[in-house]
C-alpha cells in the first residue's frame, strides 16, 4: 500500500500559504466581472495569466502533468479540468467553474467557484447553491481530532437527500509547496473513518456535485472530465489549514474571515 506522510506546516510556511491563498481569492474576484455571455474561456485564461504574472506569481496548472493552460474552466456538464478554448463562448444560462492556483513564494493557493452566466435556470441555481453549502458543511467538520471521513460524510449527507450525486473520481488534496500531496480528501464517506486531523495540516475541500449520475467520462483530449449523462455539475473549492481551535480558510480575500 502506498502511504505518503501528511506534512505539518510551520507558522512561517502557513504565512506563505496565507499570501498565496489571498492572491488566489483575489484572482477569482478579478475574473468574476468578465463572466458574461460572449466571452471565451480562453479570454478568462489569458486575463488570469496576465494578472497572475503582474502580481509576481506563477500559475501552477500551466505545464502540470502537461496541462496546457493556466486555469481550468468547466462549463455545464464539465465536472473539472475543462481546458480554456477560444472557440468556447459563454452563453446566457451557462454555469462555469473557474479553478485557479497561483504560486506565491513557492506556495500554492488553490480555489474555485461556480459562476452563473446571466440568469440561471431554477435547476442550475439549486445545484450551485447546494454545492456551495456542501463546501461550507465540509469545512465546518475541520478541527483537531476530527477524521477525514467526517468531511465527506457531511457533504454526502447534505447532497444526496436532495437528489444530487457526489463525484468519486476526484478528491481534495494536501497542498503546500507541492500542488498535490497527501492526504486525499474524498467528498463522500463515513463519519469516524480515516486519519485524524491535526493542527498545521493544509488541504483542499472541493466537492463536485452532479444533477444526475456521479459517473465521470474523460474526453479525448485526456483532461476534460464530464458527467456520463451530460447533466450539470458544479464545484466550489477552498484551501484550508487545521488550527488549534478549528479551521482557517486560506483562500479568502485579505481581511475577510
Ligand atoms: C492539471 C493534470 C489531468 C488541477 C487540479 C489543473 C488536469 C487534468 C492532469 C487538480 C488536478 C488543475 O485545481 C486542481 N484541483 O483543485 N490537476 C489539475 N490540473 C491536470
Ligand atoms: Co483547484
Amino acid at each position: 500500500m502506498k502511504s505518503e506522510t501528511i506534512v505539518i506546516l510551520s507558522n512561517r510556511e502557513l504565512d506563505k500559504m496565507r499570501k498565496a491563498g489571498h492572491l488566489a481569492a483575489e484572482l477569482l474576484h478579478h475574473l468574476e466581472p468578465m463572466v458574461k455571455p460572449g466571452v471565451s474561456t480562453l479570454a478568462l485564461n489569458d486575463e488570469a495569466e496576465r494578472w497572475t504574472q503582474a502580481h509576481g506569481a506563477k500559475s501552477a496548472p500551466l505545464g502540470y502533468k502537461g496541462y496546457p493552460k493556466s486555469i481550468c474552466t468547466s462549463v455545464n456538464e464539465v465536472i473539472c479540468h475543462g481546458i480554456p478554448n477560444a472557440k468556447q463562448i459563454l452563453k446566457e444560462g451557462d454555469i462555469i467553474n473557474i479553478d485557479v492556483t497561483p504560486i506565491v513564494d513557492g506556495y500554492h493557493g488553490d480555489t474555485s467557484k461556480t459562476f452563473f452566466v446571466g440568469t440561471p435556470s431554477p435547476k442550475a441555481k439549486k445545484l450551485v447553491e447546494v454545492t456551495e453549502e456542501c463546501l461550507r458543511r465540509g469545512i465546518a467538520e475541520v478541527k483537531p481530532g476530527a477524521r477525514i471521513g467526517d468531511i465527506g460524510a457531511a457533504i454526502q449527507e447534505y447532497a444526496e437527500p436532495q437528489g444530487f450525486s457526489v463525484v468519486r473520481d476526484f478528491v481534495g488534496h494536501g497542498v503546500s509547496n507541492v500542488f498535490h500531496t497527501a492526504p486525499e480528501i474524498p467528498h463522500y464517506g463515513t463519519r469516524g473513518k480515516g486519519k485524524r486531523l491535526r493542527p498545521g495540516m493544509v488541504f483542499t475541500i472541493e466537492p463536485m456535485i452532479n444533477e444526475g449520475t456521479w459517473e465521470v467520462e474523460v474526453l479525448g483530449d485526456g483532461w476534460t472530465a464530464v458527467t456520463r449523462d451530460r447533466k450539470l455539475s458544479a464545484q466550489f473549492e477552498h484551501t484550508l489549514a487545521v488550527t488549534e481551535n478549528g479551521v482557517e480558510i486560506l483562500t479568502l480575500p485579505e481581511g475577510e474571515t
